[in-house]
This record gives C-alpha cells, structure tokens and sequence, in this order.
C-alpha cells in the first residue's frame, strides 16, 4: 500500500471544472503524447479514478497533467485525464490548463529579463543544478565574460540577482524541497581561452564572490540548459572553462524527468590539490574576533 499526495490547482472553463495536476506524474513511455496515453491507460488509470471519481471529484470532473514536449516546435504536452478515460483532446481543458500555467508561472516565460546596470536590458535563462542559476549568455546588451573584469560582473551580479528574485517571485522553486528556491548564482558565459574547450563561464555567489573553478552546481545548471535547448546530448564531453582558466569535464550521464519536466544526471570530472597543513584556534574567551568579521 502507498500513499500519494498528488498536488492540483483547481480552476473552472466557463464553469466546467478543470484540475491541473502539478506532482505525481508517472514516468509514460512512447515516443507521442498519443503513445503515452495509452501507456497511462494501462498502467496508471487508477490515478485517474482516484482524482477524478467520487469522492475527490465528481461526473463533470477533468484534469491534466502536463509533460514535456515531444516536438521542439510544442511548449509541453498535455494528458487530459477525466470521468470516461484520457480524452485525445478537450477543448475546455485546454483553455483552464494553460490559464493554469500561465497564472501561476507552471509555463516557463520564454524571455526571462532584467535590467541590468550600465548595459541595459539581458535576457537570461533559469537552470537548476544543485542551486538555481540565471544563465546569461553573450547577447546585443552582454558582449562575453571574456569582455568584463570579475569586480565588474560583481558589481552587475549584486544588482541583478536582487532584481530577477524581485520580478519573478515564487518561480524558481525546487518540485522536491520548497526550501530550495530562488536564483542563487548567476553564471555569465562566453568565449573559452583554450579553442579545445567548449565554453567559459564566471559564477558569482555569496554577496561578492566569483568562482575560481568551473563551478561544479554551475557546469551542472548549464549542461541542463544546453540539453533543454538541444545543444547538448548524453554522452557529449563538455569542457567547462572558469574565468582563471581552470577546466573541469561534464557529461550527461542519463536523461530523466522530474515531476513531468525533462532532467539529466550529470558527472563532473575535475581536480584538487592539498597545498598546507593549518591548526585554527577560535578563542571566545579572548579574541574579540573570534567569529570573524568582513569589512566589504
Ligand atoms: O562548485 O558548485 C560549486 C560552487 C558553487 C559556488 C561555488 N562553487
């Protein structure tokens, strides 16, 4: 015996109720939302009994779950659930499920922007790898990290970062763990110094700092960008410059999906090297600096 709780925004079409159902989704096999209806059908349609029949529903009950698209030319795919079966297509469900969507930020927006100090307008992308990253990519306003000192992209970090979390508020959230949330680290890109490797990136953290690594979150955000876009595939080597230099190699190991939504497995491959042996004393007694300080 389990126990699911699935989690849905109830909403109605011109007073015909329609249930998105945002957690839960089983993992369909096939290679077409009709395919993976079927696959539904068969495997899971207690699921759909259960959010649908009495007594969480009712005879007008219908809902949807939604997955990623099939086609890049499709922003997601839809399996319309309801009292009589997965119906191929419905016309209300549409219109309350992409309502849905759209309200309540379920639909990435395609242009994610902010103003940013002295360039202006940048649109960026959102990717999480282990913290939430904005991915800003060379652009018209962004030249290439290879073109910004670190105390500048600092600079522009601190104010950007404030302003992405302030105009997309409850949109970056981990499906798993609501305490994960919020764009962490921006991560700016551009051209690699060495030809061989794919890209170079500087991340900024914290409240001013700048990864000396390849940034392993960051090179694990940005393989995921790469893959949702088609840039990327399993198995390609990804040589991931930082903005010192240093590599690390990312792979994707394994395609899976999330809560309905596309993920990867990535592996960072990378290097580290003992330099010194230290003995720290935090005296509380008699260092009035005991739990340290920061002057910037
Ligand atoms: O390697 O994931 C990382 C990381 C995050 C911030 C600095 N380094």
């Amino acid at each position: 015996m389990s126990k699911t709780t699935y989690k849905c925004i109830d909403a109605h079409t011109c007073g015909n109720p329609v249930r998105v159902v945002t957690t839960g989704h089983p993992n369909l096999m096939g290679d077409s939302m009709s395919e993976k209806r079927q696959h539904f059908l068969k495997e899971y349609d207690w699921i759909r009994k259960g959010l649908m029949f009495e007594p969480r529903g009712h005879d007008m009950m219908s809902g949807s779950f939604f997955y990623e698209p099939q086609f890049p030319d499709n922003d997601f795919g839809i399996l319309f659930i309801e009292t009589s079966g997965c119906l191929p297509m419905c016309g209300h469900g549409t219109i309350g499920a992409i309502t849905i969507a759209i309200e309540e930020g379920i639909i990435a927006e395609e242009n994610l922007t902010v103003e940013c100090p002295e360039l202006g307008e940048i649109s960026f992308d959102v990717s999480y790898g282990g913290n939430y990253y904005a991915i800003v990519d060379p652009q018209k306003n962004f030249s290439g990290v290879h073109n910004f000192t670190a105390g500048k992209l600092i600079q522009y970090s601190q104010i950007v970062r404030k302003r992405i979390n302030e105009k997309y508020p409850n949109r970056f959230i981990h499906p798993e763990n609501e305490t994960i949330r919020d764009v962490s680290h921006i991560l700016w890109t551009g051209n690699p110094i060495d030809p061989k490797s794919s890209g170079r990136n500087a991340v900024f953290y914290g409240d001013k700092a700048i990864d000396r690594s390849p940034c392993g979150t960051g090179t694990s955000a940005r393989m995921a960008q790469l893959y949702a876009k088609g840039k990327l595939k399993k198995g390609e080597e990804f040589i991931h410059e930082s903005y010192i230099g240093s590599t690390f190699i990312g792979r994707i190991e394994e395609e899976t999906t999330l809560e309905g939504k596309k993920a990867i497995i990535p592996s960072i491959q990378g290097w580290a090297k003992i330099y010194g042996y230290n003995a720290i004393t935090i005296d509380e007694e008699d260092d009035p600096y005991a739990h340290g300080f920061q002057v910037l």
